[in-house]
């Protein structure tokens, strides 16, 4: 019952429903996807975790179990519908469908052990970096990694098809940002054909410009670290966002907050707020 449409089985019609019944021999973190219609299903996000827990408990206790499904979409400016044809240049990273700021806090006790289950099923790899002290891979969708295969890592790459399980020590409180490495992915929609005029200086030149192109923008001089609140379509994420404690975040899509506590007084299940620095651990300007 592997559901590759036309192959093993028939094509599941709009209204049908079949039944997959079959034995687990095997525990992890899998995922399911269709196979029919498969490039316009996906694209549109049909997807999701299976994941099958041994029956015999692992030696090493997770105290906390999180998962992630990564995600990579167009959508058009001022539009709501993820576009199926693009095939290369995405717009829109998601966590579980989510984009930073709107991404959940992984939170976790000082001394905790955190499994983080990735999986990916979007047109490119991701590596997810996870800053703070090193993990470790610890499984496949393909199975466990034996002990002696586990080396110290910080960033997993995911590649498409597969799950990463990584596992780490929560051994320092603090705010450890997680997120994908590749720059454009910790990004929300920007505007592909912004004319690049960084070290130019360009005085009021803009606004005479927009007079005759309008909407015209292009890359500040110094950089787009401020361009992140200029005008956009209805429905369009800030291309850089979310605010912390010392000012603008300037992420966007695959980006959260690892949130390791000393104490949690409201638990696990609710944003402990931005990390308490002790004094002296903060860089300063000089
Ligand atoms: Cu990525």
């Amino acid at each position: 019952m592997d559901g590759v449409a036309g192959l093993v089985q028939p094509h599941i019609e709009p209204g049908e429903t079949y039944v997959y019944e079959f034995t687990l021999r095997q525990h992890g973190t899998q995922m399911y996807h269709p196979h029919s219609d498969e490039m316009l299903q996906m694209a549109m996000g049909m997807m999701g975790f299976f994941i099958i827990h041994p029956k015999r408990p692992r030696p090493k206790k997770i105290d906390r179990d999180y998962a992630i499904f990564l995600q990579e979409w167009f959508i058009d400016p001022g539009t709501s519908t993820p576009d199926p044809m693009v095939m290369l240049d995405f717009n829109v990273f998601t966590f579980n469908a989510r984009a930073f700021p709107g991404t959940a806090p992984l939170i976790a006790k000082t001394g905790d052990r955190v499994r983080i289950r990735i999986a990916n099923l979007s047109m490119d790899s991701h590596p997810i970096h996870l800053h703070g002290p090193p993990f470790k891979i610890v499984a496949t969708d393909g199975g466990p990694i034996p002990a002696a295969g586990q080396w110290p890592e910080v960033t997993v790459s995911v590649p498409v098809g597969s799950t990463r399980d990584v596992e780490w020590m929560a051994l320092d409180p603090g705010d450890w940002a997680l997120h994908c490495h590749k720059s454009h992915h910790t990004m929300n929609p920007m505007g592909h054909d912004v004319p690049n005029l960084l070290g130019v200086r360009q005085d009021g030149v803009e606004a005479k410009i927009r007079k005759h192109l309008p909407g015209y923008m292009p890359m500040m001089e110094k950089g787009m670290g401020n361009m992140h609140e200029m005008g956009r379509p209805k429905n369009t994420l800030p291309m850089m966002t979310g605010t912390g404690q010392f000012g603008p975040i300037e992420m966007g899509g695959m980006f959260t907050v690892m949130k390791v506590r000393d104490e949690l007084p409201k638990g696990y299940d609710e944003d402990p707020g931005w990390y308490v620095h002790p004094p002296g651990t903060v860089a300063r300007k000089i």
